[in-house]
């Protein structure tokens, strides 16, 4: 016999996954936000939070708390949708667990079991975020951060990131390989995988940083290039979305999910931070590469393609969105999950053409109010003449005649 509470929770639960998802109101032509978040801790099994057994647990209280789902990679196999999200328990420590849903906007629910890596890496104290790419090498790719104490610091909040490395075929049995090393750069962050090879070789996004929290002198993202992913190493990164004084990338950016490869080049989601009174603001943003050459940017629009709102801005880490999955439908819809203030998943709705309208017709960032201000004027102007031509047209078959 299982405590009544149980019951209850598990009925609260059945009831959660099976609410239907539906369109926000917020409308911007380029996406469509959702109302529910599709992640939350209480999407978390109970058989992982409950010793179930009364005689252990005779108040039946949670022994391994849950504290957040948040950022999560997203990959679509044989018609189901499957998040790897970062699952953070009430000790701090982030784990990866898969749920799956039959929409990608609603119904994910987690497998039976976390993913349990080998553990190969004795000094790791936390992974977490983890990109998956589909390459066409056959293997699925998990990049992901980890974390370790900086030892040579007595400070406890000394840390070192690495871009930590592991394939799958089927996300059930997961092969880790060495983290990657960057010559250049002390820490990586926000590294995603190319899903193509480059010249022959593995193209990796990374984030090069001086230290934990700044990257200090890391220009922006970067792109480089290896040749043997079970030993990956880059030497030379070049920066390709670069950080920029006044613009939503000024204290740090990193790419968030696995580019788009399309006819007119590869359509980038990052995510670009700056720093406020209120602490730092992480913002979505969208830039193109060529569909040759995906370290060359085409098209960088101005500002930001999604920021917090609402909801979206309270959390664990306020005023934060950040994405480290998308899924591209067969039929061009794009799925992007977000998660809001690291502290929930979101999905917002968009297509290719949508995205790439987006890319290559927003103006970039002309970097002065002033000359912000002017090309504003110059799109009134024409809404202007717009109306206007509007209004005087004859709008009746009388006024025609
Ligand atoms: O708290 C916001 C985000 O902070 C980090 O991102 P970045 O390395 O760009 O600062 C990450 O730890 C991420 O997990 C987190 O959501």
């Amino acid at each position: 016999m299982l405590h009544e509470q149980y019951y209850v929770e598990k009925e609260k639960q059945e009831r959660l996954l099976a609410r239907k998802n539906e369109p926000a109101r917020f409308y911007n032509g380029i996406f469509t936000r959702y109302k529910n978040p599709v992640l939350t801790r209480e999407h978390i099994p109970l058989t992982w939070r409950y010793d179930l057994d009364t005689g252990t647990n005779p108040f039946f209280e949670e022994r391994l708390g849950i504290n957040a789902v948040l950022n999560s990679g997203a990959i679509s196999l044989n018609g189901k949708y499957y998040l790897v999200a970062r699952i953070e328990g009430a000790d701090r420590k982030s784990f990866f667990g898969v749920a799956e849903s039959d929409s990608g906007l609603d119904g994910f629910r987690f497998w039976d079991r976390p993913i349990l890596f080998e553990d190969t890496c004795p000094e790791e104290t936390n992974v977490y975020d983890m990109r998956l790419t589909q390459h066409e090498d056959g293997w699925i790719y998990g990049v992901f951060c980890s974390e370790s104490h900086d030892d040579r610091s007595d400070d406890p909040s000394a840390a070192v990131a690495a871009a930590g490395i592991v394939r799958t075929k089927d996300l059930k049995s997961w092969e880790r390989l060495p983290n990657l090393v960057t010559l250049r750069s002390p820490q990586q962050r926000n590294v995603v995988l190319h899903p193509g090879f480059v010249d022959g070789k593995y193209a990796f996004y990374t984030r090069p940083m001086d230290s934990f929290i700044e990257t200090g002198g890391g220009g922006g993202i970067g792109f480089g290039l290896c040749e043997d992913i079970e030993h990956a190493v880059i030497d030379e990164e070049k920066i390709l979305s670069r950080r920029r004084y006044h613009q939503i990338t000024e204290s740090k950016n990193g790419e968030c999910i696995v580019p788009i490869g399309t006819e007119r080049g590869w359509l980038h989601i990052a995510h670009g931070v700056r720093n406020t009174a209120a602490g730092l603001r992480y913002v979505l943003y969208a830039y193109a590469t060529d569909r040759e050459d995906p370290s060359r940017v085409i098209a960088e629009p101005g500002g930001l393609l999604l920021g917090p709102l609402g909801w979206e801005r309270v959390g664990d880490v306020s005023n934060v969105v950040f994405s480290n999955g998308a899924i591209v439908k067969e039929n061009g819809e794009i799925l992007l999950y977000y998660a809001g203030s690291d502290t929930r998943v979101y999905v917002a709705k968009t297509s290719i053409a949508q995205l790439s309208d987006y890319i290559f017709n927003t103006p970039p960032d002309p970097g002065r109010s002033v000359l912000c201000v002017r090309k504003r004027c110059e799109l009134i102007d024409r809404n202007l003449e717009i109306l206007e031509r509007e209004n005087n047209a004859p709008h009746t078959v009388e006024e025609s005649l």
